[in-house]
């Protein structure tokens, strides 16, 4: 029976490559909890916390990641949200609170996922999506959204996947395996001035409410085999 459950998980790893503890740096508030999962904030006022993999990706290839992210239990009161970052410059954070630790971090493109209402940022009351360039989190100058999604702080992991495809330039994201939100971006040029190489990590934050904030990691993919290639590239149309 073992051997029967080990055969039907291989083909898990041999897709991706699997994260390691080791492969991240932390910063703030962050700590592990256990084997996979980081802790990014905690359930108080202005805590603050980020992830970050220690090697680059290369925005010319495709790529996916995916995790899972858990935005706390508190509905009503809680904030202030997370963003998946990708950045230019290692060991930089944006402003936190409102800014989720994105605020202000540029070159970069945050995926961000938003539980505050904050009415000077233009955000939805709803809990909601967008895809933001440059640590601009007014809802001005989005790339996508800001589109509202059913209430995240649910006290549940939500699976969470970021797709890119450098021919189509489309950057895609799931969440629990439905694709929520999409822009088409020159990632490149546009965004990180030619350069190819850059970093990735989630950060959270809270400010005069709070939640606590955890990213697991399921499995990622950025060096693609000829055959991951396909895969990734399948999972996008
Ligand atoms: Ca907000
Ligand atoms: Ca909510």
């Amino acid at each position: 029976m073992i051997r029967l459950l080990l055969l039907l998980c291989l083909p898990l790893f041999t897709w991706g490559q699997r994260a390691e503890i080791t492969d991240f740096d932390l910063a703030g508030d962050t700590y592990q909890t256990d084997d996979n999962c980081f802790r990014l904030t905690e359930e108080r006022n202005y805590s603050t916390g980020s992830i970050w993999y220690k090697s680059p990706i290369d925005v010319t290839k495709p790529f996916s990641i995916e995790l899972s992210v858990l935005l706390g239990c508190q509905d009503d009161s809680g904030a202030d949200g997370m963003v998946f970052v990708f950045t230019g410059g290692r060991y930089r954070v944006g402003y936190t609170g409102e800014g989720i630790g994105f605020a202000g971090l540029r070159p970069s493109v945050g995926i961000e996922i938003d539980t505050w209402l904050n009415e000077h940022l233009n955000d939805p009351i709803e809990d909601h999506i967008a895809i933001m360039a440059n640590g601009r989190v007014g809802h001005y100058n989005d790339l996508a959204g800001p589109l509202a999604i059913p209430n995240i702080e649910d006290c549940k992991q939500h699976h969470l996947a970021v797709r890119w495809n450098p021919e189509t330039q489309n950057l895609a994201v799931a969440i629990d395996y439905e694709e929520v939100i999409s822009t088409q971006v020159d990632l490149l040029n546009d965004i990180f001035g030619g350069r190819p190489m850059v970093y990735w990590g989630v950060t959270a934050a809270t400010g005069r409410y709070h939640n606590y904030h955890e990213v697991c990691f399921d499995r990622l993919s950025w060096i693609p085999t000829s055959n991951d290639r396909d895969d990734i590239l399948r999972g996008q149309e």
